[in-house]
């Protein structure tokens, strides 16, 4: 693969910062979009541009084509089962809430209990308590051990029968861990709990497939895999959406209605209500192609040595304590903690030196609070990252360390 080519796809990596060449280690908050995705956009609104599934007329036509077009290719991508399992959202966040407010709400009664683990993303973590609040139900956590992984025996003892619910998340954002999801998803399944898995850190790092992970409900969003913002997906098994009543109201969603009362579309339409984000789900599609060129295998492999080769060279920085697994168990990012700054000022620094990081909680406060630190600096990586950018980071870290003590 040649990593440098592929690189030169992003125009905005070429460009410095404080008079250094930028170092973008900040891709789990969102990633950056290769050409081909920005142009597909531009070509869209210069082209296309018109609302969908309304007007007989060309341009509409040619939207509503290019845009159930993106929902076959995201059907594909993650293997489900049909085109109709796919829900157009504004992102992962949007998509749990969804679930919360449709099938949670349906389904679950006072004492059930909702089960998540304690290194969730406050985005599947707080619809959940809200879930909770409004129902009775009861919400449990599986405990997160020191390396990072998730406490095998407590899942054997908290996933009984009163779970309805299993939310986990796959890759987590503030660890890297890289959760056991098939497996976790066929215990799940065996106390008949339904399971909703958080790909918001693995779509676009890794082949996914929903049937084989044997998820019942699947998010993602667009802009962490060169798609833009304010786009994502919910999938779910059709089994279950064809049960779950409507979330939002409005045009589009509805086959009839009258001044009392209406009635409403299949999935997905049903959860599509307004005008969806038509270039969005355009560029997520044209995110897709360019990712599936590259090969999501690919993808992960140079990942996997990014941030083995990562964790190898940062642990040799003295006051360095690094969280989450070891190598083998980990996505492409790596959380640590630097002795001599509080990750703010770490983060500031490094930006002086051309260097975008992330620093503060990552929306995991609970998790934060259990490994007893104010917060963590965070690298992540992307396939347009290299090798030659991490060296670049530890001698950044090294500078801080004589800059900070
Ligand atoms: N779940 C996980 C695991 C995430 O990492 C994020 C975003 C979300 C859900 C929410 O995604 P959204 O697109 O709906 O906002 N994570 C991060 C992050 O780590 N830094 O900024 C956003």
């Amino acid at each position: 693969m040649d990593w440098h080519r592929i690189r030169s796809d992003f125009p905005i990596l070429d460009q410095q910062v404080h008079g250094h060449p930028l170092v973008y280690l900040d891709s789990a908050a969102s990633s950056q979009k290769p050409r081909a995705v920005i142009n597909t956009l531009s070509r869209y609104y210069e082209r296309d541009n018109a609302n969908v599934h309304r007007a007989l007329h060309d341009l509409s036509a040619r939207a509503t084509d290019a845009f159930e077009a993106a929902r076959k290719k995201v059907a594909r991508f993650i293997g489900a089962a049909s085109d109709d399992e796919i829900i157009f959202t504004r992102g992962s966040t949007e998509g749990i809430n969804l679930v919360a407010n449709t099938w949670g709400t349906q389904n679950l009664r006072a004492g059930d209990v909702i089960l998540v683990t304690g290194m969730e993303h406050h985005s599947n973590l707080v619809p959940w308590q809200l879930l909770a609040q409004r129902t009775g139900a009861i919400l449990k956590h599986i405990p997160v051990l020191d390396d990072g992984t998730l406490d095998s025996a407590a899942i054997d003892t908290l996933l009984t029968e009163q779970v309805k619910l299993f939310a986990f998340v796959h890759v987590s954002n503030s660890l890297g861990t890289i959760n056991p999801a098939r497996e976790l998803c066929a215990k799940a399944k065996a106390v008949g709990a339904v399971t909703l898995l958080d790909g918001a850190q693995s779509a676009g790092h890794m082949p996914i497939n929903v049937r084989d992970l044997g998820c019942d409900f699947f998010v993602f969003s667009g802009h962490k895999m060169c798609a833009p913002t304010g786009i994502g997906v919910l999938y779910g098994r059709m089994e279950l959406l064809e049960t779950m009543p409507p979330w939002h109201g409005g045009g589009e969603m509805i086959l009839n209605v009258t001044l009392e009362a209406s009635t409403y579309k299949p999935p997905p339409h049903r959860f599509e209500a307004g005008t969806p984000d038509i270039a969005g789900v355009i560029g997520l599609g044209a995110a897709i192609d360019y990712l599936e060129a590259i090969g999501l295998e690919n993808i992960q492999r140079h990942d996997h040595n990014l941030s083995n080769y990562a964790v190898q060279q940062m642990r040799e920085v003295p006051g360095i304590r690094i969280l989450g697994p070891d190598f083998g168990h980990r996505g492409a990012l790596v959380a640590f903690h630097l002795d001599c700054a509080h990750p703010h000022d770490l983060v500031e620094f490094a930006n002086s030196h051309g260097i975008a990081m992330r620093g503060g909680h990552h929306c995991t406060q609970p998790l934060m609070k259990r490994f007893k630190v104010p917060g963590t600096t965070r690298a992540s990586f992307y396939f347009y990252n290299t090798i030659e950018e991490i060296n670049r980071l530890v001698e950044v870290l090294l500078a801080a360390r004589k800059f900070f003590t």
